[in-house]
């Protein structure tokens, strides 16, 4: 284990939100002896009463729907990543002398095994996946964990020296951090996303830029050379910088020459696969195979290894997912497409003849964008959910009027299937988050899997 947990025996410690993050930090805290109180947004009735007996047992203090009355007694403050450190009441026990901060750090404190990271708007998944499917097939002991899923914390403790956590890290998970230091970082992107959170790009930026705040010479950074305001943050990093780049061949770095995906240092060249060779589609696939070639390469794996391993990975479910073909029409479930970035990045992965089903929960985005990829492309905007509404307002504003409102997933699969003609393609990439309509963007890519099989009967 880390310092700085070790003296939290008999401290005041409140957890805000019992999700998974929450429910796996509580556990975390209740075994190093701290007193804990948990506090959730949702009502008592929300929860399953034996898990709630069980943390009464263990004199866990509870507040549903309401707020601790003394918020001058805590040590410290651990948020879920849902949790914004911005809450009134969060901010109260900051001011009353209360550390504030989030699971991933406690993840980190935890831990005796290696993190490496990897943040960016998009791509973190396919790339956490891809990056621990790697270092699984190099014999490695490896936990794949953090926002792909598995809350960190649930593995830290159990994770020994020589063991590797491969981290999806999310904006909200690295805001609150203050000594994670992963061996190996990775920044993939940065376009606007969860801004209502952040407020700011600046903002937003600075909290993906937390990866590396605490990473030295002993560390990478694996980051893309393509994406300007991404690159720029590698300035202020002090870790060994590794470019990525699909466009520009690089004197360091990892990058396409000729169609062959290759990586160069001071002391080598080495080609590890052709792009073709890939079975994930789209360009945005081969900056996610850059970065995990980067980050593999540097953590020391052989690069038969990783070239095995690339060329045998068949992508992640909910991104870019074929559901199959009926009446000569391709569906594909890119559910966790929750904002406009990923979304133009999956009608781009496609030639033509889109089918698009879009909306849910903007999250104060802006679809200009979006619709900017329409010509050419989208035949159809099949839209649903609280912010459907604006992506149609959007789309005919800029003079694409095939739009149909659809009250759910199946009915935007039913009109979708109407609508399309063989050879067309039916993409589900909302551009939003489920929120308003589902629990996760897995429950709804599972929903809208279903209504595509029901199609095939
Ligand atoms: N809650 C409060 N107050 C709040 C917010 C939430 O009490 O202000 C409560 C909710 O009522 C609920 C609990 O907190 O009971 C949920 O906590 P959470 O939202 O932090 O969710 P977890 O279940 O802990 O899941 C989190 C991540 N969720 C979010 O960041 C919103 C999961 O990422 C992640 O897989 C999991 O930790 C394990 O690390 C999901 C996600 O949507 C996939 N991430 C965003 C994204 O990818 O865009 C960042």
């Amino acid at each position: 284990m880390r310092t700085n947990l070790d003296n939290v025996i008999g401290k005041e410690v409140l957890i805000i939100g019992l999700g998974k993050s929450g429910t796996a930090t509580c556990q975390t805290m209740l075994d190093l002896g701290a007193n804990i109180t948990v506090q959730d947004s949702r009502s008592e009735r929300d929860f399953d009463p034996s898990f709630l007996n069980y943390l009464k047992g263990r004199g866990v203090e509870c507040y549903f729907d309401s707020i601790p009355p003394d918020m001058g007694k805590f040590d410290m403050i651990i948020l879920s990543p849902g949790a914004s450190p911005e809450l009134p009441f969060v901010q109260e026990g900051k001011e009353k002398g209360a550390e504030i901060t989030g699971e991933l750090e406690i993840a980190f404190r935890t831990s005796r095994g290696r993190f490496v990271a990897i943040t960016g708007t998009n791509g973190k998944t396919t790339t956490t996946t891809l990056v621990g499917g790697i270092f699984k097939a190099s014999g490695r002991k490896t936990h794949v964990v953090g926002n792909i899923g598995t809350a960190a914390i649930s593995d830290a403790s159990i994770a020994k020296e020589d063991d590797w956590l491969i981290t999806e890290a999310s904006s909200f998970q690295l805001e609150t951090t203050k000594y994670f230091k992963p061996v190996i970082s990775a920044i993939l992107n940065l376009t606007p996303d969860h801004l209502n959170r952040h407020h700011t790009m600046k903002a937003y930026g600075e909290a993906k830029a937390k990866i590396f705040a605490n990473q030295g010479e002993d560390c990478y950074l694996v980051i893309n050379y393509d994406d300007k305001q991404c690159f720029a943050l590698a300035k202020k990093c002090k870790a060994k910088v590794v470019p990525f780049s699909r466009k520009k061949e690089l004197d360091f770095g990892c990058f396409v020459r000729n169609g062959k995906i290759v990586l160069k240092t001071t002391e080598e060249e080495i080609e590890i696969c052709e792009t073709s060779e890939l079975n994930i589609i789209g360009d945005h696939n081969i900056e996610n195979a850059l970065a995990a070639v980067a980050i593999c390469y540097f953590a020391g794996i052989d690069k038969e290894t990783i070239g095995k391993a690339l060329t045998s990975f068949m992508g992640v479910e909910h991104r870019m997912e074929y559901c199959g073909l009926v009446d000569g029409v391709k569906y594909y479930n890119d559910s966790k497409g929750t904002n406009v970035d990923a979304s133009i990045t999956a009608i781009k992965a496609i030639r033509k003849n889109i089918i698009l089903i879009a909306g849910g929960d903007g999250k104060g985005q802006e679809f200009e964008e979006l619709v900017k990829e329409f010509p050419g492309k989208v035949k159809h905007l099949v839209y649903l959910g609280q912010d459907g509404p604006k992506i149609a307002k959007t789309a005919k504003k800029a003079g694409f009027t095939a739009c149909t409102k659809a009250k759910d997933i199946p009915e935007c699969v039913s009109i979708a299937a109407k609508i399309a003609e063989e050879g067309d393609t039916v993409l589900l990439s909302p551009a939003c988050a489920s929120w308003d309509m589902y629990d996760n963007y897995e429950q709804r890519g599972d929903h809208f899997k279903d209504c595509v099989r029901l199609l095939n009967r």
